[in-house]
């Protein structure tokens, strides 16, 4: 079986990072070991909560597992709590990257050009060096943008402005850059990206839905490391990635309850595996 660590918080209601990625990439077939970086009584986006740093377990967490022999297809990344856990998250690359292992790093934390509650522009700098050791980066426009110190162009930025932004963003280091949540010219929603080996832009859309959400990066990366994982090639696994996303944003679009603090993505796990059978 194949086997990924998914390194983020766990924010214990909001459905995001790790109680987004450990049912997705579990439905993919995948044994999904957790390092939680804190535990949240909700993410960022609720008022008043509550955060325990799990800085200090990190370590212990990695040591174990190594002596345990333990190794891994893929290290997937995700919201991380300090610039201290950057450097642990790195020592977990050093540890468990073998021939064949992924690194996915999706640097969360902005969104709408702002960064997420807590964070200032240092921590943005630094997560572009995680971004340098990563095999593919997934980050939105705001994060992109805020890692290369560019003025944020906004939601609905053209495509080659994106393409520009993307570019750029291959010089931090990733073989494979992709920037998520763009609006293509054909009215689609998707990403665009570079591949900085075969120096290629690639992109795709999927239906957009008029609908903006919380944890949808998270659905789209969990979902794109359980395809990678499962031996989809980089582009279908984002394909598949992009068009799962968008049927959790219509599912959440089309219920009566309408909450924006997350999309309804346990009810389209069928999908999901359904696209994973080859
Ligand atoms: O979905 C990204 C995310 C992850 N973790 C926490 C967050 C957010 C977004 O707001 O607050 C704690």
């Amino acid at each position: 079986m194949k086997r990924v660590i998914s390194i983020q918080d766990i924010s214990c209601i909001g459905k995001c990072s790790l109680t987004v990625a450990l049912p997705i990439i579990s439905a993919a077939g995948v044994e999904t070991a957790i390092v939680p970086t804190a535990v949240l009584s909700a993410h960022t986006y609720f008022k008043g909560f509550t955060f325990r740093d799990l800085t200090d377990d990190m370590e212990a967490v990695r040591d174990h597992w190594k002596q345990l022999g333990f190794k891994f297809n893929a290290i997937y990344t995700g919201y991380l709590g300090s610039e201290r856990q950057m450097d642990i998250v790195e020592s977990y690359f050093d540890a468990f990257k073998e021939d064949g292992t992924w690194i996915i790093v999706d640097p969360a934390m902005a969104d709408g050009g702002k960064l997420y509650c807590g964070f200032d522009e240092h921590f943005a700098k630094e997560m572009s060096k995680l971004c340098s050791k990563a095999d593919i980066i997934l980050p939105n426009i705001s994060e992109a943008a805020l890692m290369l110190g560019e003025e944020y162009p906004g939601e609905e930025a053209d495509e080659e402005t994106i393409k520009a932004l993307v570019l750029k963003l291959s010089t931090l280091g990733a073989r494979l850059s992709v920037i998520t949540g763009v609006n293509l010219s054909d009215g689609t929603f998707g990403f665009i990206g570079y591949d900085s080996e075969k120096k290629e832009f690639f992109k795709y859309g999927s239906k957009k839905i008029p609908m903006k959400s919380h944890g949808t990066g998270d659905v789209f990366a969990s979902a794109f490391t359980g395809a990678l994982v499962n031996e989809f090639s980089v582009y279908d696994a984002l394909c598949i990635a992009a068009d799962f996303t968008s049927k959790c944003i219509e599912n959440s679009f089309n219920s009566e309850e309408k909450i924006e603090y997350a999309v309804n993505f346990e009810l389209e796990l069928p999908y999901y595996i359904s696209r994973l059978k080859k």
